[in-house]
């Protein structure tokens, strides 16, 4: 095992020194599919904002996209406060922390990913040693984590008894009372999704979680899986997933959002039909938990949900900003099974 930790902190000191400090995490009603400017970051929920800041600043240093991506989302990796993502990220069903995540670059169409690797702090860095490498494009478990530690990534004990009884009472509590939890704890089981368009017209993204508290150890969600929570095309556009991943997985959430963009669908409209798609199919309908965000080409950008309120964040060199999606509504969708034969 070789950590070189100087050289550790010193790769990672620009995104942390980069972060700013949390501006108005209100969200702003309504979407956006403005022509925008370039370069762009957009991620998933609030908390994504200052993430999308890192990035940005990398950006506008003269940083490359992926850099962007990697420090980016290391950011809120990074937030013990976040309790789905990173050092955070919630235990499974028997009390152990498996973390996935991805990454993917538009030029030359490469990709990277890790799935319930344990003890990583960051596997979005690890996801990136996968992409550049190896020669894989996916590395699960035990042998990512080894992968990891060799390639010098900080290792983490993230697996302690005291955090994982302390996930089982918050859970019991919100069970008795759910409505309340999901506005008090906004950021509970979701997922950083973040797209980069760069000035120069190409595309890089990424994704990272600890997926489901409580799933069945060796749950692997959406999120690690290239064209389920995360997929960028550099000749169309990126987009990435949140939610129930296995409502995701089993349609190719992310690559039929590009692929509607290529159709000449704007990223609002991409995301909407591409749930409306799903929903139309799925015996949960609505009820299925997706949300998606996108971004195209030209610098426009979008998100939607399963259901209405799906909050996403949005950097330019001149705003930062959260914005609301639309929700689809179940009388949008069509027939429930229409398409079933
Ligand atoms: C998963 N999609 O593992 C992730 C978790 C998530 O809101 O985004 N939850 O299924």
């Amino acid at each position: 095992m070789n950590i070189n930790r100087r050289k550790f902190l010193a790769q990672t000191s620009i995104g942390l020194a980069a972060a700013p400090a949390l501006a108005s995490r209100a969200a702003e009603p309504g979407s956006a599919t403005v022509q925008g400017e370039r370069p762009l970051v957009v991620s998933t929920w609030p908390f994504g904002k200052v993430s999308n800041d890192a990035a940005m600043k990398i950006l506008l240093a003269g940083g490359s996209i992926l850099d962007a991506v990697e420090k980016g989302i290391w950011v809120t990796e990074s937030d013990r406060g976040n309790s789905s993502v990173g050092l955070g990220g919630m235990p499974n069903a028997a009390g152990v922390v498996q973390l996935d995540a991805c990454i993917m670059s538009g030029p030359g169409h490469r990709a990277g990913s890790v799935a319930a690797i344990e003890g990583i702090a960051h596997p979005i860095s690890a996801a990136r040693r996968v992409m550049e490498k190896t020669p894989h494009v996916m590395l699960v478990g035990e042998g990512a984590r080894m992968f990891a530690l060799e390639e010098g990534l900080e290792s983490i004990e993230n697996n302690t008894a005291e955090r994982y009884k302390a996930w089982r009472e918050k859970r019991a509590a919100e069970k008795a009372s759910p409505k309340d939890s999901k506005k008090k704890n906004p950021g509970n089981h979701d997922t950083i999704a973040l797209l980069v368009l760069g000035a120069d017209g190409n595309i890089a993204g990424g994704c990272s979680t600890s997926g489901w508290g409580g799933k069945l150890p060796g749950r692997v969600g959406d999120s690690p899986i290239i064209g389920g929570g995360l997929y960028v095309d550099n000749e169309v556009g990126a987009a990435g997933a949140t939610g129930l991943g296995e409502n995701v997985m089993r349609y190719c959430g992310s690559f039929l959002v590009v692929e509607l963009m290529r159709q000449g669908l704007t990223p609002e409209e991409a995301c909407l039909e591409a749930l409306r798609r799903i929903a139309r199919q799925d015996p949960k309908g609505t009820g299925i938990s997706v949300s998606f965000v996108a971004l195209d080409k030209k610098g426009r950008y979008g998100a939607a949900g399963s259901a209405k309120g799906f909050t996403y964040s949005v950097t330019t060199p001149t705003s930062s900003r959260v914005l609301t999606g639309p929700g689809v509504g179940a009388l949008d969708i069509g027939p429930i099974g229409g398409n079933r034969k």
